[in-house]
């Protein structure tokens, strides 16, 4: 039995647990052996006779060691023997839709023996759900569009989740000697917001023609592998456990440039390139820039000289989607786009104080470390109870503690007091006017009745941005990637008349928002509107996702010069803002 297979069988038994309802903590300590297990390079049957071995791997304690001793042997584990009496594996896939929690996963069983999506989404249809408690038409009608995205979405992958997965297959390839440098290619390295599959470019010595079978074989005995799809001279394809296609190339130095730019696509910009370079008399392949008369090479080894010889200036991947890039790099009128960098600030966070993970302190501190000038601290208003969402007395309490907190850094790092207010069903704001004030910073967002008819939905924002104290409106559209569709909404309507009362637009730079969309956000400039990049990190480490919202930024054709929080001080920020 290999490494994949014990990891299924230990990811299964968490899923499993939490169908039954068992202790988080037993939850996780599945999931984080099964991630473990799956990162080793040594086989663990190879290991299981010497129990010392396996609990030298991190996230194995003792009872988990005993468990995939249990696997070995047996295929599964009592407990998940035991859990699969009671239940079906096919329920984890239910686990997936929206409003399908394990207990109504595990409800649904009990009262209508249903366990899988199909016999799910006929009970649906049939009205048996309505029969069960909490399970109106609502959340029917909710569920038979969750099983609709599901079958258009599950085939494609968060950018975050697919970044993870090609860093993790990097670090095994590197381990052959002679591999000097892995790109991923694709939709992930142009940074759409999902990936169908990952295509991996390496390169180095152990790349060149005549050696290249042995890191060929170094690839396709990973130990990750799920499925092995096809393997040819110098490509190998395969699936990971969750089904995603990974397509691994390895390329002699001398046409990495050309593999780079061919696998990087999108497939409409090579189109347009192409032409290009037969209007020059040349043509381009993933081997190189040749020209026609005697197939002679103009350049191959790296994107810059090929780009250069077709007279453009270097287009960066995140522009490459054939939408007025390469007339741009003609004229010398690309964009210098912002990086990472550029960025000072972070406008939208939460504590412990509502739904977050840390203090303000910790915070700050993070902050600090990552080099930001200035923070606002924007807990939940007490519309969203499940956050425990704070009422104007709370709220005001909460500014006194920023301030102490930002007095406490010293002019290290700008703590500014803010509040993430709810939107509420008519466009009204969930605190007083006299409480909203008093803060630096108010964010304002959209939380709930996502149902509501376009116009009722565009006139609530509109309503709600009236509101002299908004300087910025939160994730604008509601969309959740791969999960939650925008909510209806004229948001060309709303980001003229934001700009027009100088409100800021929000790029929620959580990947599992990124909202506004890259579309929305090249509107947003056109329109003139002020435009803030935000983390709305509810942990120190989701500071760091600020990168994916530098790379819908770009997407966007977005410089420094066009995001407020490049701004370089707090005071210089607030400037910018919304006056009072
Ligand atoms: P994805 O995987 O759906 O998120 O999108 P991409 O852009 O990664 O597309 P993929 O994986 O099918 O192909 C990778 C790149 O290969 C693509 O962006 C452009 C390049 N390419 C150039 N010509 C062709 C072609 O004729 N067929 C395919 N499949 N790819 C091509
Ligand atoms: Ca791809
Ligand atoms: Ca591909
Ligand atoms: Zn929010």
């Amino acid at each position: 039995m290999d490494n994949i297979s014990i990891a299924r069988v230990l990811e299964e038994t968490a899923s499993l647990l939490e169908i039954d309802a068992a202790d988080p903590f037993r939850i996780r300590s599945y999931r984080r052996a099964a991630e473990a297990v799956e990162q080793q390079t040594a086989q663990l049957a190879s290991l299981a006779d010497d129990p010392k071995q396996l609990l030298a791997i991190a996230g194995i304690g003792k009872g988990m060691a005993a468990n995939i001793v249990d696997i070995l042997s047996t295929g599964s584990t009592p407990l998940r023997d035991e859990l699969l009496k009671k239940y079906r594996p096919s329920m984890l896939e239910l686990l997936r839709l929206p409003g399908m929690g394990p207990k109504t996963v595990a409800l649904i069983w009990s009262a209508l023996n249903v366990c899988d999506i199909d016999a799910l989404e006929e009970a649906a249809k049939a009205g048996h759900l309505n029969k069960l408690p909490r399970m109106g038409e609502k959340f029917t009608t909710k569920l038979l569009k969750g099983i609709e995205d599901y079958r258009k979405n599950s085939s494609r992958f968060r950018i975050d989740q697919a970044r993870e997965h090609a860093e993790r297959i990097s670090a095994l390839i590197r381990e052959f000697p002679g591999i000097d440098e892995i790109t991923p290619a694709g939709s992930l390295r142009r940074g759409r917001e999902t990936v169908g599959d990952l295509d991996l470019l390496v390169t180095g010595p152990a790349c060149e023609p005549d050696v290249v079978a042995a890191a060929v074989e170094h690839v396709a005995s990973l130990p990750l592998i799920d499925k092995l799809l096809a393997r040819g001279q110098n490509k190998v394809s395969f699936t990971l456990r969750n089904n995603l296609q990974v397509d691994v190339r390895l390329l002699p130095r001398a046409s990495y440039g050309a593999a780079l730019q061919y696998f990087t696509g999108s497939k409409m910009h090579n189109v347009a390139l192409r032409q290009r370079a037969i209007k020059r008399g040349m043509t381009l392949n993933e081997y190189a820039l040749l020209r026609v008369e005697d197939n002679s090479i103009v350049a191959a080894a790296t994107e810059e000289l090929i780009y250069r010889a077709l007279d453009l200036d270097y287009i960066p991947p995140e522009l490459r989607e054939n939408s007025g890039e390469l007339d741009a790099a003609a004229n010398h009128a690309l964009p210098e786009l912002i990086t990472l960098t550029d960025i000072r600030g972070d406008l939208h966070m939460h504590t412990v104080e509502t739904d977050g993970a840390h203090t303000i302190r910790e915070m700050a501190e993070a902050a600090l470390s990552r080099g930001l000038q200035y923070i606002a601290i924007t807990d939940h208003s007490k519309n969203l109870a499940m956050t425990n969402g704070m009422d104007d007395r709370r709220a005001i309490a909460h500014i006194q503690r920023i301030r102490e907190i930002d007095t406490e850094m010293r002019g290290s790092i700008r703590v500014l007091a803010g509040i993430e207010v709810d939107i509420l069903a008519e466009g009204e704001l969930d605190l007083s006017d006299d409480t909203l004030a008093q803060m630096d910073i108010v964010v304002a967002s959209v939380h709930s009745r996502f149902d509501q008819p376009v116009e009722q939905m565009t006139d609530r924002i509109l309503r709600a941005i009236e509101n002299p104290y908004v300087r910025i409106l939160g994730h604008p559209t509601g969309r959740k990637v791969l999960k939650r569709d925008p909510y209806a909404v004229h948001i060309e309507t709303i980001l003229k008349r934001a700009s027009e009362l100088g409100v800021a637009v929000e790029h929620n730079a959580s990947p599992a928002r990124a909202d506004l969309n890259d579309l929305h956000l090249r509107l947003a400039k056109q329109h003139g509107c002020r435009i803030v990049v935000n983390t709305d990190a509810h942990s120190t480490t989701e500071l760091d996702q600020i990168r994916y919202g530098i790379t819908q930024l770009r997407r966007a054709w977005l410089t420094a010069a066009d995001i407020l929080n490049t701004q370089p001080s707090a005071e210089a920020l607030l400037a910018q803002l919304r006056p009072r």
